[in-house]
């Protein structure tokens, strides 16, 4: 029987929903594991293109026998089984949604999700619940990131307001929709398109978060490219980036590393550091020097881990 090849839009149980052509088959993962990508957390995410063998007594069922190699993907470590967790793979854009208040806005999340997508795909700050209004602390964290050259946009799922702009930039990509719980992926997704009828969960009063409402990721097609709707994370760990190099990985530090006096600074102790000078004069949001050392110290604790253990 000959080997196939189609794109997975969603994984349940090991179960997976792959579109080939106008057919959706159902096809399992031998052992969950996938030849090559064993020391993955999931070698198969939405987005990605699969080979499979479709059962010959079973119409509609199938065996997944191979991956097509990814042009990218959004992964982030998982600290609890100690691998890389892919989120959606092949995409051209990630939308990083955050809300402004309820729950809080957290640039030091947006920083981590910027720092997965640099030099992989673009990403679009996508500020979603503008109905609730936006402090000046907000539109200037906003713009901050618009000068290091993160596009953002504004836009609200239950006024429609920002929604045809964004439909119209949105169209013909593979664009995978990333944030906290309760930020408004899925409403989002749901006001792009009603036929989509994602679940949609209430903000928790008492911790003003979501509550996971969304359990997995699912890629829907959606003119001419396609929409990937994921569960909402609490925390990103790093992954594919070494401690000593994250500093490469952020735009607005990158043009002080050539000041510093060690070639191999960490800017972190170091004496005559250009960064940690730049940060302490302003030249770098003193936030964003904090996020730095955060990640460098997650990045570290993983990697000694690793080595040791
Ligand atoms: N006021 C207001 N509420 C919104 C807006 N968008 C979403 N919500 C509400 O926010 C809550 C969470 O929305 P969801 O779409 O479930 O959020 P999510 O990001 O998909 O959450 P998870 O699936 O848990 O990751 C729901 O009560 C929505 O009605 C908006 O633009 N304005
Ligand atoms: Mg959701
Ligand atoms: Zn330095």
């Amino acid at each position: 029987m000959s080997i196939e090849s189609g794109i997975v839009l969603y994984g349940i149980n090991n179960i997976f929903t792959v579109q080939y052509g106008e057919k959706l088959l159902e096809c399992r993962l031998k052992g969950k594991k996938l030849k090559g990508h064993e020391k993955q957390y999931n070698p198969i995410a939405p987005g990605d293109r699969v080979f499979f063998k479709e059962d010959s007594g079973h119409a509609g069922k199938g065996m997944i026998t191979g991956r097509e190699d990814r042009r990218n993907d959004f992964s982030r470590w998982n600290k609890k089984r100690n691998s890389p967790q892919t989120v959606a793979a092949n995409i051209d854009l990630l939308v990083c949604l955050a809300s402004p208040d309820s729950p809080p806005f957290r640039p030091r999340f947006i920083d981590r999700v910027l720092i997965m997508a640099e030099d992989h795909f673009p990403v679009l700050i996508l500020v979603n619940k503008m109905d609730q209004g936006m402090t000046e602390d907000v539109k200037i964290r906003l713009e901050d990131f618009k000068a290091m050259g993160y596009d953002y946009r504004l836009c609200s799922a239950k006024t429609g307001e920002g929604v045809d702009e964004l439909k119209a930039f949105l169209k013909g990509k593979t664009a995978a929709f990333v944030g906290q719980s309760g930020v408004g992926k899925s409403s989002i997704l749901n006001t792009l398109e009603p036929s989509f009828n994602l679940r949609v969960g209430e903000i928790s009063d008492k911790y003003n978060r979501g509550r996971h409402t969304t359990n997995y990721g699912i890629l829907l097609p959606w003119e001419g490219g396609a929409l990937i709707d994921t569960p909402g994370i609490r925390e990103i760990h790093l992954c594919g980036v070494e401690a000593r190099n994250l500093a490469r990985f952020m735009p607005d530090l990158v043009p002080f590393i050539d000041e510093c006096n060690l070639p191999a600074c960490l800017h972190i102790h170091e004496p005559n550091c250009g960064v940690r000078d730049a940060a302490e004069r302003g030249d770098i949001h003193p936030d964003r020097y904090e996020s730095y050392l955060r990640m460098y110290y997650g990045l570290l604790e993983i990697e000694e881990e690793n080595k040791y253990g």
